[in-house]
């Protein structure tokens, strides 16, 4: 059975990636770490915990070899609108942190999974259809951290032979851990507010198209990229997948649906305007159909519709 290590285990994605893979591999060959205590009982008490920071080698390098770890799901990441108020923080995070797990993976012969971002994509990037390969300049620090985090990728794939495999996220949508700090993040607010207020402010503008994904769909593209046939794959990294396109009022519409007295206003954010309009409307993720079988269960009526059943029960139980 192969042992794992999830880095950031207690962010939005790795809260739910560590649980799924407990489920699929046993609860004792998945490590989840990070550096803060895992706020939910069942992450905290349903396998093995360490706290270590990927920007602090020696600790990650310590529990790598003391669990003799196969794969690592590196998810310890700064997200987009944080990257812009703390840029040093995010170039740290992001580049040191993803070198030094790169290098314990070479020396402990660990294969390794890093989330990219429609971040990695910038103004001059086509927006519509956004190829595989395209033009990559994009002007933030999450985005310039994202594009380079994806050539030491394939760079360590091919000088080291390391096993590195990616996908460009977009948007993640999620009921358990809330995002921390991305300009995607009023999708998942939008749906808390409904629920507890029926009324939500969007920080960004009508019209604003973004690529976004249920997180089932998430951690399912995780979790079949690392198992896919290495033979079949052409990519490696950073592969683009996407489940669904929207702007702030389809979402918004949606909604509205099930509970037809939300309203919707809206207080732009100038920054995170900016990075959202600098980022693709759609992605074409049809490399990664062809070569390891993405196809995403959720679109956006489907994902609506478990997202206010989840937290409608949460809220009718006073945990929201
Ligand atoms: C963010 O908004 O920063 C992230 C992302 C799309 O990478 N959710």
């Amino acid at each position: 059975m192969k042992r794992i290590l999830v880095t950031g285990a207690v962010g939005q994605i790795g809260s739910e990636l560590t649980m799924t893979l407990r489920d699929r591999y046993g609860a004792d060959n998945v490590v989840a770490s990070g550096r803060k205590t895992p706020p939910s009982a069942a992450l905290r008490d349903s396998g093995p915990f360490e706290w270590v920071d990927c920007t602090d080698p020696a600790p990650v390098a310590e529990v790598v070899g003391r669990y003799r770890i196969d794969v690592i799901y590196h998810l310890a990441a700064i997200l987009s609108a944080v990257g812009e108020a703390k840029p040093s923080l995010a170039w740290n995070v992001n580049i040191n942190g993803l070198y030094h797990v790169l290098e314990i993976a070479r020396e402990h012969h660990c294969a390794v999974f890093v989330p990219s971002s429609i971040g990695a994509f910038g103004l001059s990037t086509p927006l519509d259809n956004t190829p595989q390969d395209t033009i990559q300049r994009p002007n933030t620090m999450y985005g310039v951290t994202k594009v380079a985090g994806e050539l030491l990728c394939d760079y360590y794939c091919k000088r080291f032979g390391v096993d590195i495999r990616g996908v460009r996220f977009p948007g993640i949508i999620s009921n358990v851990t809330p995002p921390g700090g991305g300009t995607t993040d009023y999708a998942v607010e939008i749906f808390y507010e409904a629920i507890k207020h029926q009324r939500y402010t969007c920080y960004l503008k009508e019209g604003t198209y973004l690529d976004m994904m249920y997180m089932p769909d998430a951690l399912k593209a995780a979790i079949d990229l690392m198992e896919a046939d290495a033979s079949r794959l052409v990519h490696r990294n950073a592969f683009n997948v996407t489940a669904m396109s929207f702007a702030p009022e389809h979402v918004f519409a949606e909604i509205k649906r099930h509970i037809p007295e939300l309203t919707m206003d809206f207080q732009v954010d100038p920054v995170r305007q900016a990075i959202a309009e600098s980022w693709p409307n759609k992605m074409d993720d049809s490399c990664a159909r062809q070569e390891w079988g993405w196809s995403p269960e959720y679109d956006l009526p489907r994902m609506t519709a478990d997202m206010l059943a989840v937290l409608g029960a949460r809220h009718r139980r006073g945990e929201l």
